[in-house]
Order: C-alpha cells, then structure tokens, then sequence
C-alpha cells in the first residue's frame, strides 16, 4: 500500500491508521504548497487533487477520508477500528462525516482558504470567523459526545482518527479546544501510532 500525504493535512488521520495497523505501506509526500496536486504526476493518482489518497496492492486507488478509514477498517479487522455491532458502526460514522463534511470542509475549509468561499477580498476575515464559528460548535457537540467516554464510539475506531486531525489544526491555529476534547487530543497524542507519524511527517 502506499499513502500519499501532506504534513499535517487530513490525511494524517488516515496516517495513523495506517500505523495502528502496523502493516508495511510506502508514504509519499505531496507538495500541496508548489502546486503539485494539479500535476500530472498527482493527478494520475487522484484526479480530485487531493490529499489523502491510497494506493492498494492491486493498482486501485482510494479517495475520500471516510471511504479510506472505512476500507482500512474493514480489511485489517485484527485491528479493531470499527465496533462490532452495527448500531456503534453507524454511530462511528455519523461523527466521521460530521468531522470531515462539517468541521473540515466547511469549518476549516473557510479559515484555510476562504478565497474559496467569496469572490471579494474584501469579506474573507468574515468568511474566516464564520468557519471558526462552524468549527467551534463542531467542538461543542463532540465535547458533549466525549464526556460520556473516551474515544468517540466507546474504544478507539476511525472516527477518533478523524477527530484527531481536525484537534491537531485547532493546536496549529490556536483555537482553544472544549476540555473533553483537549482530553481526546491528549488521549490520541499519548498513543505510540500518533507519535510515530508526528515523527514520519516531521511534526513532533
Ligand atoms: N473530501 C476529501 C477532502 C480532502 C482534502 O480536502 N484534502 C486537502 C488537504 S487536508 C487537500 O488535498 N487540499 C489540496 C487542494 O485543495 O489543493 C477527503 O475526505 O479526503
């Protein structure tokens, strides 16, 4: 298998499940900054440009946070990502997509560039409190989830995976994170699969 990544992007989620598993897989950086998703190199691999992308044993490619985190999940069960009954799946799930559909994409997704989200300069420190608004109430609701336990669904799974990811940028931007939350983010930094991808992406 081989992960292509950025330092510190969403993909690094989808990092730390990979080392959870503890199978051997390749990582390859991409230079999301110099443009290199839009490359031909890239865009062979992902024609969405984006990161991260999985490149399995058989040749296919993989795309999208949930659907990787569920494959992985679901292919590597001795790992124990996903609880066994139907009902906690669906519940690991529903806070996966919140997390990448509601707090990433459009929480940070208008703080990281909300070009993207007006056609005028001029609104964008708007545009950029706004997305800390829809995270911060994203946080909210996961603080109440993770007041009743320690990882989203109960034991660790992939939606822990994602929540981590969006924390770590909280830590980068300095939004202060509700306390079960920043409980949850000590909790994911303290696993030795956490550690060794801040050390791999060059972020401990
Ligand atoms: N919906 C995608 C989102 C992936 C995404 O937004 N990736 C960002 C990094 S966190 C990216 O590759 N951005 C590059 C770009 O937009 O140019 C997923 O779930 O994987």
């Amino acid at each position: 298998m081989k992960l292509y990544y950025a330092p510190g992007a969403c993909s690094i989620g989808i990092h730390v499940l990979l080392e959870e598993i503890g199978k051997p897989y390749d990582a390859v950086a991409v230079k999301l900054r110099e443009g290199a998703q839009y490359q031909p190199g890239y865009t062979a691999v992902n024609p969405k440009s984006k990161v991260p992308a999985l490149a399995r044993d058989d040749g296919s490619v993989l795309t999208e946070f949930p659907a990787i985190a569920y494959w992985l999940a679901r292919t590597n069960p001795f790992a124990g990502l996903l609880p066994d009954s139907i009902d906690l799946q669906a519940r690991t799930l529903e806070v996966l997509d919140y997390v990448v559909a509601t707090l990433h994409m459009q929480g940070f997704g208008r703080i990281i560039r909300p070009s993207a989200f007006t056609p005028n300069a001029a609104d964008e420190d708007a545009v950029k409190a706004r997305g800390r608004e829809i995270a911060g109430n994203g946080f909210a609701l996961l603080d109440t989830l993770l007041a009743q336990q320690d990882y989203a669904t109960g034991a660790f799974s992939i939606a822990d995976a994602a929540i981590f990811y969006v924390s770590f940028w909280a830590d980068r931007f300095k939004m202060i994170l509700p306390g079960n939350v920043a409980a949850h983010y000590t909790r994911m930094n303290a696993r030795p699969a956490v550690q060794r991808v801040l050390q791999q992406e060059g972020l401990a």
